[in-house]
């Protein structure tokens, strides 16, 4: 069995539950040890194993399969090279659906998402209620950031916009995240073993964020790169650790993408229409112009279109994660029979 070493784990996001799943993980030597990814690049990653940072590989099976945030098992090999044995199933896994319709999960094993967006021209509630849905399929704790509120001139209408359109349990914060008195304000979600990721279109804030909560903490792969105007840009997700003990993940944002829902999981962050819909005179309403209909005049009808949008969206990749489901039934048939017809070539039966 592993040896897990909870004080030094803590600082990369150890909790009691996770170490337990860590336990049942099966070790195949003595020498295998927890780590977390903190950095995934095309031939190597990155891992911290809550004292230092490892250069490491995986086996080809599990590499395909890895995300920032993820937990595993370390083996070390000889000349001082190490490698990713196995992946810890994760508790919470944020994806989207490329353009394409592939699956891509973003992180995993995350508490809270901190979804950024500027008080300036990156405010667009539609794409707020797109990075809600990839949120709470995942069953995360969304927390509004609304960034540059010291530049903005009418920080108090558009918070009062977000509030009259949106669910009310959801907290919004607006702050300037250049501010050092920002950490305080989100110190609730920054607690020790709390993982946080930062999610929100180029611009809004993310890094600037990560690096005002992050200022007087151990940096931990930090990966970002000067662009050709001097500027940083994040390429890659990547794990830091908070003042407040808490571990974050900085992402670059996301272009041209669907949540990975079903109509399910899409519903949790409608729930409000949801709910009224069951009250419509007609158990197939669409909320146009039907009699009787009890969702029309209360919901923002910006976010009733959003929401159809976006449920057109999950129902075509859904369709699509079928299809290929039946194209890998199609493939599995003629390997069968096309090692049935070798084995018989073979005259073993
Ligand atoms: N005044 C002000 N500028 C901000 C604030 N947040 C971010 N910025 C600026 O906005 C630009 C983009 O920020 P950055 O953190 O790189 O955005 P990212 O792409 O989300 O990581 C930078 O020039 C920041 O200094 C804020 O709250 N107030
Ligand atoms: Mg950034
Ligand atoms: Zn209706």
């Amino acid at each position: 069995m592993i040896e897990i070493d909870f004080e030094s784990l803590r600082v990369i996001g150890l909790t009691p539950y996770i170490a337990q799943r860590l336990l049942m993980l099966e070790s195949n030597t003595a020498a295998e040890f927890p780590a977390r990814v903190i950095e995934i690049q095309r031939e190597w990653m990155r891992v911290h194993n809550g004292q230092a940072e490892l250069r490491v590989r995986a086996l080809p099976g599990i590499s395909s399969s890895l995300a920032v945030g993820d937990w595993v098992l370390v083996e070390p090999r000889s000349n001082d090279e190490y490698w990713i044995s196995q992946r810890m199933e994760p508790v919470t896994q944020i994806a989207r659906r490329t353009h394409e319709g592939n699956r891509q999960v973003l992180v995993t094993n995350v508490d809270t998402a901190l979804l950024v967006m500027g008080l300036d021209n990156d405010f667009n509630m539609r794409r707020m209620e797109r990075y809600l849905a990839i949120v709470q399929a995942a069953q995360v704790m969304p927390v509004i950031v609304l960034t540059k509120q010291d530049i903005a001139s009418d920080a108090d209408e558009k918070l009062e916009q977000i509030q009259q359109r949106l669910p009310t349990q959801i907290p919004i914060i607006a702050v300037n995240a250049l501010s050092e008195s920002t950490v305080t304000v989100l110190a609730p979600w920054l607690s020790p073993g709390q993982t946080v990721v930062m999610l929100g279109s180029s611009g809004a804030g993310k890094s600037t964020l990560t690096n005002t909560l992050t200022s007087s903490a151990q940096p931990t792969g930090d990966v970002r790169k000067d662009d050709s105007k001097g500027r940083h840009t994040t390429t890659t997700r990547s794990l830091h650790q908070c003042t407040k003990g808490a571990c974050i993940i900085d992402t670059p944002g996301l272009r041209s993408w669907s949540p990975d829902a079903d109509e399910e999981s899409l519903g949790r962050a409608f729930d409000d229409i949801a709910t009224l819909a069951m009250t419509c005179r007609f158990r197939d309403c669409e909320h146009k112009d039907e009699p009787g209909c009890a969702v029309r005049d209360v919901v923002d009808a910006d976010r009733l279109h959003n929401y159809q949008k976006l449920l057109r969206e999950v129902r075509r990749s859904q369709q699509t994660a079928l299809e290929r489901i039946d194209e890998r039934a199609k493939w599995k048939v003629l390997h069968k029979a096309a090692t049935a017809r070798a084995r018989e070539k073979r005259g073993d039966y």
